[in-house]
């Protein structure tokens, strides 16, 4: 069997996990920075499955550093945090947490999609500062219903993004790694021509180095001065220095945005702009998806534990 001290939790992981691998698994916690090398050095042979999230993962360091690890079991369905080249190689196995937390990040884009073009987070500072009050008109939005949006990436999120904009008119076009058989938008062979077909562009694809900045200066410059882009995905996707320059200049009309770079830290640029609305990557973050990241993660483990078989496997 495996036991509590041959099971790594690496990094702060989501709370309520965090306690069932204390109280249920006896789990063992990477300790930080400082100590982590010669902890590592002395107790990595004997560790054989780590349960992470997708912020900080299973990096390569230290999955180098875990030579007898068997499996990895990531709270997020992103897991662009681990290399999962070298767990490949290796044949170590991975698991994520895929479909219960498809509608919450699609509804989390609709918010952007509606609060971006429309202006409501602005507006309500508006409201809230009394500039309304003080006798003003809250300038002229944009419409959401009826427009060319693109969605980059189109898998479950995607796809769930896809359904709720139908409810919006709109015609949906995209672009992704392959063209989908039987869906019924139309497909382009590259995110620069995605993005001159549309007036809103939705980014919705898994992070990693396949994607990394994936929408660059000629993607934003193909939106054009009129169009706006939405990533709930990974800051990793856009060229972020490109995106606040394209803001700045306002070469694009706006950007609703719940993914950075380097989150937590949020470009300062983009903080002065009234044409960006800024989440905090919230787009799992609700108490009921959030309980079903954690059951799965933990079903996950406890699968791995008895049958050396992951349920949710990244194949
Ligand atoms: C999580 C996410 O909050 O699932 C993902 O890929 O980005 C979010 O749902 C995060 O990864 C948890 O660490």
């Amino acid at each position: 069997p495996i036991t509590g001290d041959q099971i790594l939790r690496v990094g702060p992981v989501n709370p309520a996990v965090a306690a069932i691998l204390a109280d249920e698994f006896q789990a063992t916690v990477l300790p930080g920075a400082e100590e982590r090398n010669a902890w590592l050095e002395e107790h990595g042979t004997r560790i054989r499955v780590a349960v992470c999230s997708g912020k900080i993962g299973v990096d390569s360091d230290l999955m180098k550093q875990l030579p007898n690890l068997e499996a990895i079991v990531n709270f997020g369905v992103g897991y662009d945090a681990t290399d999962f080249g070298q767990a490949d190689q290796r044949g170590i196995l991975l698991s994520n947490t895929p479909d219960v937390l498809t509608d919450c990040v699609a509804d989390t884009a609709m918010g952007l999609y509606l609060d971006t073009l429309r202006g409501l987070s602005a507006a309500e500072r508006f409201v809230r500062a009394g500039t309304w009050a003080s006798g003003q008109n809250f300038p002229l939005a944009t419409r959401a219903t009826g427009r060319k949006v693109g969605i980059l990436g189109l898998g479950r999120i995607g796809q769930a993004i896809a359904d709720r904009l139908e409810g919006f008119k709109t015609e949906i076009h995209y672009h992704s790694r392959s063209q989908k058989e039987g869906a019924a938008y139309q497909y382009h062979a590259s995110a620069k021509e995605l993005a001159e077909a549309v007036d809103v562009l939705i980014v919705a694809a898994a992070g990693g180095p396949d994607s990394a900045n994936l929408v660059d200066a000629s993607v934003l410059a193909a939106l054009g001065e009129n169009g706006f882009i939405i990533n709930i995905a990974r800051g990793s996707v856009i060229d972020e220095a490109a995106l606040v320059t394209a803001l700045q200049q306002k070469t694009i009309a706006g950007a609703g945005l719940d993914v950075f770079a380097r989150e937590p830290h949020v470009p300062s640029q983009l903080l002065e702009l009234d044409n960006v609305v800024l989440l905090p990557h919230l787009g799992s973050g609700t108490v009921e998806t959030r309980a079903d990241m954690t059951s799965l993660t933990i079903e996950n483990l406890r699968s791995y534990l008895k049958d050396r078989a992951l349920i949710t496997p990244i194949s």
